[in-house]
C-alpha cells in the first residue's frame, strides 16, 4: 500500500491503483470523458488532469499510478481552465444540436458541458464534417457526433475482438470508422452493439424501427403481437428513474397493452421451447456420435462472429433458432390457426436489449411460407421511447400478465437473460430427461457468474457432460483457440456475444461510464433476473403447460418434422 493526499484528504490505497481510483477512494469526483473501466484507460482527452506536486505538467489521472508520497490537487485554477479549455476545443468540432440528438438527456458531453458551465464558445473554427452511415440493419454511425474517445474502438477490438472500427487517417482528420471509409455493413460488425452503449456521445445507436411499429399500431388490418426478451424487464425501469437492477415485468407488460399490442407474449416462453429442441439435439449428438461439442446458437452477434473468424466451428453451433425467431415462427403458424387469423396480417414485434437481433431478422432463412419471422426488432431503449411519446406513467401502472397461450413461461426461460442461463436452463431439462425423473436439486450454480470463462464437469445418470460457458466474443476466441489447440474439450458449450450476457446487450439502457465506475451494472441486472427465477412456480422448461400443449397440438416431437421446418436453421460461411 501507499499513501497519498488528494486535495488535503490522505489515503491509503494498493500501489497499482492509478490517481483516479485513489481520488474514488478519498471521496473526490475527478470528471472524465474518454475512460470507461478496465476497458479505455487511455488517457486520451485529458478532461481528468490534476496537478501532482512535483511534476512539470498536469497528469491525466486515469493513467497516472500513484507513488508513496504523492501530494495531488484536483480543483485548482490551473485545472479548472485547462479541462474547460479541452471541452472547448472538443465541442467546438462538434454538431451541436443536442436537441434534437438521440442522447439528448444522456450524453457524458452534455453532462460536462453543463457541469464546467460552458456558457459560449471560444473556439469557433473549422468543423470536421462526414457522412452519416446508416446502412448497417443495427448501428448507424455519425461522424460528426464522434469525439474521438476510442471508447468503442477498444470495446470492439481489444474486448469484443472483432476489429469493425479503427481510428482511420490522422491529426484533425482522425476519425472512427471500418476501415477504407467502407460501410459499418460491409465490414466485419456483428452487429453487437457494444460499441453504443459504449459511446459517451450520439456517435453510435441503433437503427430506430419505432415508427415502422407505430404505424403498424394504428394500421387496423394488421394484427400487431410483441414478445419480449428476458433481459428487458431486468432493465427498462432504468429509463424511468428506477435503480439498476429493478424489476419490471408486470409494468412493461401493461406499457404495451396501453400502446395497443393486440398480443403481449413473453420470449421466455420461446426459451423453454428452445429448450426443448436444444437438450434434445445434445442428448441426439451424445447418442449418436454427432459433432460435438455442440455450442449454443441464440446470439446473434455471436453466430456472426462464429460465420466469419472461426466457420470451422459452424457444424458445432446448435441449429436452434433463436427463441424469439421461434416464437415468431410459432405465432405466425401455430397461434395463427388456433385463433383464424390470417398469418399475412400479422405483425411481429421482437422487444430486445439486442441490436443484433435487427440483423438477424432480416436473414433469408429465418422466414417460412414467404413470411418473416419476426416483422420488427426494438431494443430496450426504443421501447422506452415508445412509452414515453405515448404519455404513459410508467412508474404509476399496475402489474399486468402475458396473455395466453405464448405468454406463459419458467425459471429456466427467465435465466436465458443472463451469461450462464441457458446451460442452467438446458441442464436443468436434460438431468430430469436422462435421470427419468422430477429432480429437486435443479440450481447449476457452478454455471453462474460473470467471468468470461467458466468450465465445469456436471455428472447426470452415466453422463459426465465437460461444459462451458462463454460471454463476450473475445472469451469465445480464446476458448475456441484453446479447442483448436487440443488444449481443451467438451460436450456443451454456452456463448453469448455480450459480455454478461443480454443484461449487458447492445439495446439496453445506457449507463454513464461514472456510474459504471461505481457499480457493476451486470451485476445488479443478473441479480434481478435470478429474483425473478426463484419467483416462479415452474422452473424448468419441459415443465411449462403450454409447451407440452405445443408440442401435443402442433409439434408433435421435439427434432420433429414441424419443428425442423419452423424452428431449425442453418449457417452461412
Ligand atoms: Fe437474449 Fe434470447 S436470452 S438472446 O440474450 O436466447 O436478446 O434477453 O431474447 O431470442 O429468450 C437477447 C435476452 C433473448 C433470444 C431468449
Amino acid at each position: 500500500k501507499v499513501t497519498v493526499t488528494i486535495d488535503g484528504i490522505k489515503v491509503e490505497v494498493p500501489k497499482n491503483y492509478t490517481v483516479l481510483q485513489a481520488a474514488k477512494e478519498a471521496g473526490v469526483d475527478i470528471p472524465t470523458l474518454c475512460y470507461l473501466r478496465e476497458i479505455n484507460e487511455i488517457g486520451a482527452c485529458r478532461i481528468c488532469v490534476v496537478e501532482v506536486q512535483g511534476a512539470r505538467a498536469l497528469q491525466a489521472s486515469c493513467v497516472t499510478p500513484v507513488s508513496d508520497g504523492m501530494v495531488i490537487k484536483t480543483n485548482t485554477p490551473t485545472v479548472r481552465e485547462a479541462r474547460k479549455a479541452t471541452l472547448e476545443l472538443i465541442l467546438s468540432d462538434h454538431d451541436k444540436n443536442c436537441l434534437t440528438c438521440i442522447r439528448n438527456g444522456n450524453c457524458e458531453l452534455q453532462t460536462l458541458a453543463d457541469e464546467f458551465h460552458i456558457s459560449g464558445l471560444r473556439f469557433e473554427g473549422v468543423r470536421h464534417e462526414g457522412k452519416i452511415d446508416d446502412q448497417s440493419a443495427s448501428i448507424i454511425r455519425d461522424p460528426n457526433k464522434c469525439i474521438l474517445c476510442r471508447r468503442c474502438v477498444s470495446m470492439c477490438s481489444n474486448v469484443q475482438t472483432v476489429n469493425a472500427i479503427g481510428v482511420n487517417e490522422r491529426g484533425f482528420r482522425s476519425v472512427v470508422s471500418p476501415i477504407y471509409g467502407m460501410s459499418l455493413a460491409d465490414s466485419p460488425c456483428i452487429n453487437c452493439g457494444q460499441c453504443v452503449i459504449s459511446c459517451p456521445t450520439g456517435a453510435l445507436y441503433e437503427k430506430d424501427r419505432t415508427q415502422r411499429v407505430w404505424e403498424a399500431l394504428a394500421d387496423p388490418d394488421k394484427f400487431v403481437v410483441a414478445q419480449t426478451a428476458p433481459a428487458v424487464r431486468a432493465a427498462l425501469g432504468e429509463e424511468f428513474g428506477l435503480p439498476i437492477g429493478t424489476r419490471v415485468t408486470g409494468k412493461m407488460v401493461a406499457a404495451l397493452k396501453r400502446l395497443g399490442f393486440d398480443r403481449v407474449f413473453d420470449t421466455d416462453f420461446a426459451a423453454d421451447l428452445t429448450i426443448m429442441e436444444e437438450g434434445n439435439e445434445l442428448l441426439h449428438r451424445l447418442k449418436n456420435g454427432g459433432k460435438l461439442p455442440l455450442i449454443t446458437s441464440c446470439s446473434p452477434g455471436w453466430v456472426k462472429f462464429c460465420e466469419h473468424y472461426y466457420p470451422e466451428f459452424l457444424d458445432n453451433l446448435s441449429t436452434c433458432k433463436s427463441p424469439h425467431q421461434m416464437m415468431g415462427a410459432i405465432v405466425k403458424t401455430y397461434f395463427a390457426e388456433k385463433m383464424g387469423i390470417d398469418p399475412k396480417k400479422i405483425y411481429m414485434v421482437s422487444i430486445m436489449p439486442c441490436t443484433a437481433k435487427k440483423y438477424e431478422i432480416d436473414r433469408p432463412e429465418m422466414g417460412h411460407d414467404g413470411l418473416r419471422d419476426v416483422d420488427a426488432v426494438l431494443t430496450t431503449r426504443e421501447l422506452a421511447r415508445m412509452i414515453k411519446e405515448a404519455n404513459i406513467n410508467f412508474n404509476k401502472l399496475k402489474d399486468e400478465d402475458f396473455d395466453d397461450p405464448l405468454g406463459e413461461s419458467t425459471g429456466a426461460g427467465v435465466i436465458f437473460g443472463v451469461t450462464g442461463g441457458v446451460m442452467e436452463a438446458a441442464l436443468r431439462t436434460v438431468a430430469d430427461i436422462v435421470e427419468g425423473k422430477d429432480l429437486h436439486e435443479f440450481e447449476y450454480t457452478n454455471v453462474r457468474g460473470l467471468e468470461g470463462v467458466r468450465e465445469t464437469t456436471v455428472s447426470i445418470g452415466d453422463l459426465n457432460l465437460k461444459i462451458a460457458v462463454v460471454n463476450g466474443t473475445g472469451n469465445a476466441r480464446k476458448l475456441l483457440d484453446k479447442i483448436k489447440a487440443g488444449e481443451a474439450n467438451y460436450h456443451f458449450i454456452e456463448v453469448m456475444g455480450c459480455p454478461g450476457g443480454c443484461i449487458n446487450g447492445g439495446g439496453q439502457p445506457i449507463v454513464p461510464s461514472r456510474v459504471k465506475m461505481e457499480v457493476d451494472v451486470r451485476a445488479l441486472r443478473a441479480k434481478a433476473i435470478y429474483e425473478e427465477d426463484k419467483a416462479l412456480s415452474i422452473r424448468k422448461s419441459h415443465k411449462n403447460p403450454q409447451i407440452i400443449k405445443l408440442y401435443e397440438e402442433f409439434l408433435k416431437e421435439p427434432l420433429g418434422h414441424k419443428s425442423h421446418e419452423l424452428l431449425h436453421t442453418k449457417y452461412t460461411p
